[in-house]
């Protein structure tokens, strides 16, 4: 494999670059216009401007990437996540002009792209599911009946949905049929696939998701767990590895029953399997994702792998290097997503130039980002700005050097999520570990951040103040400045 085109942009795009030009594999870059100047286009050997922003003149164009690729004598295409990355149609349309996809087959794509045929697939291997439907709802009467041995409260799930699209909780059999006929309509709507199904509701669920890695000669190697229950209306904010809750016996047979997930469609590459946990310590399949995640480097700093490497040598053909057995679990790493957004506005998008840009450094500390300062966020594409991830010999040290590097991150320009990560790694139920995916919604308002007014908003008010006074002809020396601020807050106190 000579030449890798990444059909991504941003932090993934540059991450996957790194870790080819260490293979000594050459690299093409697709960009949008309003990624001219981004750092991934620059870093790469070749780059190719596709078409405006919008994504679907851009990063989406599956046709014009594959007469790329064939121009520049590309061997194969790393599609990141999101965009093209579960997209059976194009996996085929590379396979037929003979590209090679970094990535699972179209046929493991399309079975785990939908939850009823994901869940189809992988029953005969005894993997324990929530109790429910496994069936497409044809008749709500009779279905009205399931649900009852199921038990309420109950979830009504479109099979084509995801990311927790196309999900009703039902609390009460009144509401059954209601509910149901809503959600037919919703999901055909949004997916245009109005297949549902019905699932008892776990009610403090932790997600628990297993990182695998498949060869292409019947290998598959379990690479441990992530947690992935802090989020925000389905979005994944913090994400560590491993779990604080998982046994060594609960970690070994979640392993287990991931593999024979990715057995069940024959599954090539890096791929994750999702579970539910519930509070006694149960273990329900979700769904398989089949590209590589957001949030792997967590599993990279406790594995000492490097998963887009291991993709590479997968899809050039190469058994894996390693069994289960060699790869050991090392300490703990905790990642954090940075997103242009402002907690104390709801985590509205915030637009702007990153007037300063300077990423932590330091012992165990990992900045995937794609930015530099002076950069524009460009609002077209996710307001991601960069992953911190931290890693340290336990959870304490990992959750201690992330508060050290989140303080040490200077972004001015734009307000960003990092006083929310930084209330999160602070708040007693997060660092003891007692915690599920309702976390956010049980404890975070914008009032806890406005609260603490950091030195640093001090300095930003009286700045303003300044501003404003000067505009009057009275100046201050910022050492009186500083005085002021000390003596402001002193008053506080
Ligand atoms: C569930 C559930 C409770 N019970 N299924 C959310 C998105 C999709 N991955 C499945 N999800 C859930 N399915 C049953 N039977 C709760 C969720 C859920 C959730 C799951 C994992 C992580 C965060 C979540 C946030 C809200 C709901």
């Amino acid at each position: 494999m000579n030449k890798i085109l990444i059909a991504n942009r941003g932090e993934i795009a540059l991450r996957i670059m790194r870790s080819a030009k260490e293979m000594g594999i050459k690299t093409v870059a697709i960009y949008s216009e309003a990624d001219r100047n981004a750092v991934f286009v620059k870093y790469a050997d070749e780059a190719v401007l596709m078409g405006p922003p919008p994504s679907n003149q851009s990063y989406l164009l599956a046709d014009k990437i594959i007469k790329i690729c064939k121009e520049l004598n590309v061997d194969a295409v790393h599609p990141g996540y999101g965009f093209l990355s579960e997209n059976a149609d194009f996996a085929r349309a590379l396979h037929k002009a003979g590209i090679i996809l970094i990535g699972p087959s179209p046929e493991a794509m399309t079975i785990m792209g939908d939850k009823l045929s994901a869940k189809a697939a992988v029953k005969s291997y005894g993997i324990p599911m929530v109790p429910g439907t496994d069936e497409a709802i044809t008749d709500i009467e009779a279905a009205k009946e399931i649900s009852l041995e199921i038990g309420y409260p109950i979830l009504i799930k479109a099979s084509a949905g995801g990311g927790g699209k196309g999900m009703r909780v039902v609390e009460n059999p009144k509401d059954f049929v209601e509910q149901m006929n809503l959600a037919v309509s919703e999901a055909t709507s949004s997916f245009g696939n109005g297949a549902v199904f019905i699932e008892r509701y776990v009610g403090s669920p932790r997600h628990i998701e297993i990182q695998i890695i498949a060869d292409n000669h019947g290998n598959i190697v379990p690479l441990f767990e992530r947690e992935c229950s802090i989020q925000r209306r389905h979005q994944k904010v913090i994400e560590e590895a491993p779990s604080s809750v998982l046994t060594p016996e609960l970690r070994k047979e979640m392993g287990e029953k991931a593999v024979d997930v990715a057995r069940a469609v024959k599954y090539s590459g890096a791929g994750t399997v999702e579970f539910l946990l519930d509070e006694n310590l149960d273990f329900f399949f979700l769904e398989m994702n089949t590209r590589l995640q957001v949030e792997h480097p967590v599993t990279e700093m406790i594995t000492g792998l490097d998963l887009v490497k291991e993709q590479i040598k997968v899809a050039s053909g190469e058994k894996l290097s390693f069994t289960k057995d060699d790869i050991k679990l090392n300490g703990h790493a905790m990642e954090v997503r940075v997103y242009a957004e402002d907690p104390k506005n709801n985590f509205l998008p915030d637009i702007g130039t990153l007037k300063v840009y300077e990423p932590p450094r330091g012992i165990g500390v990992r900045v995937d980002d794609g930015f530099e300062e002076g950069m524009e966020i460009p609002i077209y594409y996710d307001p991601m700005i960069a992953k911190l991830i931290t890693y340290g010999k336990d959870r304490n040290e990992a959750i201690e050097r992330m508060i050290r590097a989140i303080d040490d991150y200077k972004i001015v320009g734009i307000e960003t999520t990092l006083p929310f990560c930084k209330f999160v790694m602070q708040h007693e139920a997060f660092t003891s570990g007692n915690f599920d995916t309702h976390f956010v919604a049980k404890y975070f308002t914008p009032e806890v951040l406005r609260g603490d007014n950091s030195d640093k908003e001090i300095a930003a008010m009286m700045s303003a103040l300044l501003i404003d006074e000067a505009s009057n002809k009275v100046k201050f020396s910022t050492s009186e400045n500083i005085n002021t601020v000390s003596d402001w807050r002193k008053n506080r106190m």
